[in-house]
């Protein structure tokens, strides 16, 4: 199966992103039966979901599986819900900082991602790492890119298994916060992503499955 892998470049004023390094690190040895793309996207309002969609225009995925870090959460998140909704805590890093704005003026408020999200959490869950079903991915660029992309694979009749999932903080991360926030060892991250990669590159997910499976 052909899979699309995407991370995030670092924001916010952090030198990493774990998503990044996660994306980077499978990359170097993709998981088999997979036929591994990569991509790491900017924290730009505009570029992030325009790169993020030339890359599956170019790979042409069967599956799409998009990271990001979630400084402050304690596990694996698997989003199951992008919302139309643009309201940064922050700027991103070509400055922009944007409040109560549609992503697609007109667009349904929001898209459940076509990911088996059951099956991925339980997977994850058995294999004695942190994982939890959620039910926001924010306001910023994470939901954004999400929403962009199953809005232009349902716009464009391309049903395929598409969604995100949040990474803790990296230890080093963690560390330079006071009070310190959880975090996670770039292995179990690592780890958990293959995962998700096995889970959705099963057989049974060329289906699309609606977030409540
Ligand atoms: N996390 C941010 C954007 C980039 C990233 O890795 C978010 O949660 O929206």
């Amino acid at each position: 199966m052909n899979v699309l892998l995407t991370g995030f470049e670092p924001f916010g004023g952090s030198q990493v992103n774990p998503s990044e390094q996660v994306v980077r690190a499978i990359a170097e040895r993709p998981p088999g039966g997979i036929r591994l793309e990569t991509a790491i996207l900017p924290v730009d309002q505009e570029t992030g979901p325009a790169v993020l969609w030339s890359a599956v225009e170019r790979h042409r995925p069967e599956a799409v599986l998009c990271l990001g870090e979630a400084a402050g959460r304690a596990a694996i998140s698997i989003e199951r819900v992008a919302i139309n909704l643009l309201d940064y805590r922050i700027a991103d890093n070509a400055g922009h900082q944007v409040s109560d704005q549609p992503i697609v003026p007109g667009g349904p408020a929001a898209y459940f991602v076509t990911l088996p999200v059951r099956a991925i959490l339980t997977a994850i869950q058995a294999a004695g790492l942190p994982a939890e079903l959620s039910l926001s991915a924010g306001a910023f660029l994470c939901n954004q890119v999400t929403y962009v992309l199953l809005h232009r694979l349902q716009e464009s009749g391309r049903l395929l298994p598409a969604g995100f999932i949040h990474l803790p903080a990296l230890p080093e991360q963690a560390a330079r916060r006071s009070p310190p926030i959880p975090s996670m060892s770039l292995e179990t991250l690592e780890s958990a992503v293959r995962i998700a990669l096995q889970v959705i590159a099963q057989p049974s997910a060329g289906k699309i499955f609606p977030s409540a499976r």
